[in-house]
């Protein structure tokens, strides 16, 4: 079955939060935001703004009902800055004007006079400075400590990865107007309208039901609207509240660039130990993340970068520890992978770096190393079902890599011009939130007189195809043509209490919610029809819309039987309720059974380097994925391929670039390049992985949103492999690797920071 948008989105039918007709007196909020990355308001003058045509009102902290406080985990943001700013963009006050051009031009009329502080956007730098916006996290097993000794080789290194932008084709925003008795109504680009909900009541004061969030669809959140679509929603639902007119808030594209976080940046240690046939017995890393001037979702994004320390692989002594660390950027958000990423680059680059020193590729480490079934991941949950040694021998048998090796050590013999490099990236990566009290969902099914079907649930469209999947539940579960059902919008007074459609979790937590109601109702049928046609309601078949009893036609359809229930008085609406089972987690001991189970996957990566120009592209990369048993196969393949394409984005080409004051000078797509057509690689394969799926999957149908991603960071490796065919002396881990990095590395001479001997690290261990 094909995306149900499909034809509105080529049509142009769609409609997004910016489609929506305007209400009468509609106002127009634009943001001012600080201009300096750290320090103090001395002066806040917004007189001649005031007076400029068009504004009706300015908003600050000063005019906030209730609490000046947005923060989703830990309370540690205003909506408004009061005395001092900690990150250029960082929202001061609101202004309100009866066109949002005349709130834009008034905004420069807006005079603050600031006392300067220093600016710290490295975290290496705050770390130093005791600049933490957490005590440090720490995950581990066994005792990486006692194990130096034993190894046989052991290698430390240091690795950089950059953030990176969302680009949501949709910039962020909202629209709240007044409803009666000091109700509001509020649509916004969320991910998360409980949270926008619950922040809106917090700050005016007010309680939850007196706000409603409704949500049609997103023009993309990639995790950037989990927790940062809430500002703005609460801005224009201050300005509807205060002033009982409609109030839409959104970003231009400059100001969501300038206002909103990324992917955190990470800089990381790792000293890794090896057995003599290259088993990994211990590791030890340290990620200090740029978190940026809030808490945010780090605390959380913390966690899944321990979870992830290990990526495929199973190493029977870990010690993992972050860093969070505060910084005078915008606050860093969820982006998908959510820290995953982070966590797995450094794995990876830990092992490319004892490939390099032992003259081995890498994948001769990696396949030693494999997590195996009954293995213990380092925090504890044994590994069930495991699929990475199964999707590394699809993959050689569908793909033959052998001989596409010889064939690239042919090349490289062959040609001075070109170089070519390849590299393979396992992935494993865990479902279910890594707060437990998250996993869970609800959905409310109206099944109406004339046999139409009315379908709510918690889960965002933001081009994932949620809503598809969610339309192929109550599909299948009634036995009905698709054409009878409707996906409503999001909306938290139909399905209260949501959480974020993330985690890669949607489809699983609202499928299944939806799958409870749909079932509680056909069972009320099916008794109906067990009356009907005195057999029992076991026998009774819903198929094709026809209802059989024994197996046989009773002449009888959907339509009439649903009319029949509705004469009778049946109840024909329900709402389901579902927690995921058996995962729990001790966050003190950082042990436990986090997921409900792991998306397996690996590719395979052939690039080409211009060692003239530095510039590179990439061939050929080949995927065998783990669907389980997929539901919507086509979906499916879209959402690989795209989260390929911009994991080999962040790897490769998305740089991220701030100056020393905290200012992003990476502020359009003139200087922020993502990849285009040209940059996507020549040929794609995605190949499934043949398995019967994981019953806590909807449908057996594994998540796919976020796991693919993190394929895309083979493309630096393979990069880099490319590099070192001609020049061996390369060998810095520092995403993303960009043409002018590669140049660089093509031409650099050996850095001086020479890895110990094995001798010489075991003694400096044993120290
Ligand atoms: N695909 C599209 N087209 N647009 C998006 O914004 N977000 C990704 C992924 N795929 C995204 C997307 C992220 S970060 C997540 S967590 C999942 O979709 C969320 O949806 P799901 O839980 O239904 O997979
Ligand atoms: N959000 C969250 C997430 O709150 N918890 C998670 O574990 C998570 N994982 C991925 C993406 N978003
Ligand atoms: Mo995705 S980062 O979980 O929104």
């Amino acid at each position: 079955m094909k995306n149900i948008d499909s034809t509105g989105h080529v049509t142009g039918k769609s409609l997004y939060l910016d489609d929506l007709p305007l209400r009468q007196d509609t106002l127009f909020g634009v943001v001012v935001d600080s201009e300096i990355a750290h320090g103090h308001i001395l002066s806040f003058d917004a007189s001649e703004a005031k007076n400029y045509p068009g504004v009706v009102r300015i908003l600050t902290a000063k005019d906030i009902p209730g609490e000046n406080q947005i923060g989703g985990i830990i309370a540690d943001e205003g909506l408004f800055a009061e005395d001092s700013v900690h990150f250029i963009g960082q929202p001061i006050a609101l202004i309100l004007a009866t066109s949002e051009r005349a709130a834009r031009e008034a905004r420069q009329k807006v005079k603050i006079e600031y006392k300067k502080l220093r600016a710290i956007t490295e975290p290496r730098e705050a770390a130093a400075k005791g600049e933490y916006l957490l005590p440090p996290k720490t995950f581990a097993s066994g005792n990486p400590e006692k194990q130096w000794d034993k190894c046989e080789y052991i290698f430390t290194g240091s690795t950089e990865q950059a953030g990176q932008e969302h680009l949501y084709l949709e910039t962020q925003g909202a629209y709240s107007y007044p409803l009666e008795t000091e109700n509001l109504m509020v649509h916004s680009s969320t991910q998360s309208p409980t949270a926008a909900q619950r922040t809106i009541a917090k700050v005016l004061g007010l309680p939850m039901h007196r706000i409603q969030v409704d949500v049609v669809r997103l023009g993309g959140g990639f995790g950037g609207k989990e927790d940062q679509a809430t500002a703005w929603a609460v801005m224009s639902s201050l300005g509807a509240y205060l002033l009982n007119k409609p109030v839409k808030v959104v970003l231009s594209r400059h100001d969501d660039l300038r206002m909103t976080g990324k992917r955190h940046p990470y800089s990381s240690d790792f000293k890794i130990g090896f057995s003599k046939d290259l088993k990994i017995l211990a590791y030890e890393v340290e990620y200090f993340q740029n978190g940026g001037a809030a808490n945010d979702l780090s605390p959380a994004i913390t966690e899944r970068t321990l979870f992830h320390t290990t990526n495929a692989y199973y190493i029977p002594h870990v010690k993992a520890t972050v860093h969070s660390c505060k910084t005078n950027l915008p606050p860093n958000t969820a982006f998908r992978g959510f820290g995953g990423p982070q966590g797995m680059f450094v794995i990876e680059s830990a092992i490319a770096q004892a490939a390099m020193e032992l003259g081995v590729p890498s994948s001769v480490i990696q396949e030693k190393n494999f997590i195996k079934e009954n293995d213990v991941f380092y925090y504890g949950q044994v590994a069930k079902n495991v699929n990475v040694q199964k999707v590394w021998n699809a993959a050689h048998k569908e793909y033959g890599f052998t001989k596409k090796q010889k064939a690239i050590e042919q090349f490289n013999q062959k040609n001075t011009l070109h170089k070519k490099g390849w590299a393979f990236m396992p992935i494993a990566f865990g479902i279910s939130f890594t707060n437990t009290s998250m996993n869970q969902a609800r959905a409310l099914v109206h099944i109406y007189s004339d046999g139409s079907v009315g379908v709510s649930t918690g889960a965002i469209e933001m081009g994932q195809g949620v809503n598809t999947k969610m339309l192929q539940v109550a599909e299948q579960t009634f036995g009905i043509s698709p054409d009878r059902i409707k996906l409503e919008s999001t909306n938290t007074t139909r399905v209260s209490n949501t959480s974020p459609t993330a985690a890669s979790s949607g489809a699983d937590l609202n499928g299944k919610a939806l799958q409870v109601a749909c079932t509680a109702i056909l069972r009320r049928l099916k008794s109906l029809a067990s009356d009907l046609f005195k057999v029992p309601a076991s026998k009774i078949q819903i198929k094709d819309e026809l209802v059989f009893a024994n197996g046989k036609k009773t002449g009888w359809n959907w339509e009439k039987l649903v009319y029949e229930a509705f004469m009778q008085r049946i109840n024909l609406t329900e709402s389901g309720h579902y927690a995921t089972p058996i995962i729990h987690f001790d966050k003190e001991a950082g042990k436990g059974h986090p997921f409900a189970y792991h998306v397996y996957g690996l590719a395979f990566y052939e690039v080409t380097v211009d060692v003239i120009r530095g510039t590179y592209e990439i061939d050929e990369v080949d995927v065998i994925h783990d669907f389980g048993k997929s539901m919507n196969p086509i979906i499916d393949l879209g959402q690989v391929e795209g989260a390929l394409v911009q994991g080999i984005g962040y790897t490769t080409m998305e740089e991220l670039a701030y100056d020393n004051e905290g200012r992003l000078l990476s502020n359009s797509l003139s200087t922020y390049k993502v990849p285009d057509i040209y940059a996507v690689p020549a040929v794609i394969r995605v190949k499934p992985l043949k398995t019967g799926g994981h019953s806590l999957a909807i449908f057996k149908s594994k998540a796919v949103g976020e796991p693919p991603l993190m394929y895309g960071l083979g493309a630096y490796f393979a990069i880099q492999n490319a590099v070192r065919a001609f020049n061996s002396d390369f060998r810095k881990f520092d995403a993303p690797i960009t043409p002018e990095k590669v140049l660089m590395g093509l031409y650099q001479k050996k850095e001086k920071t020479v890895q110990p001997s094995p001798k010489t690290a075991k003694a400096n261990a044993s120290k």
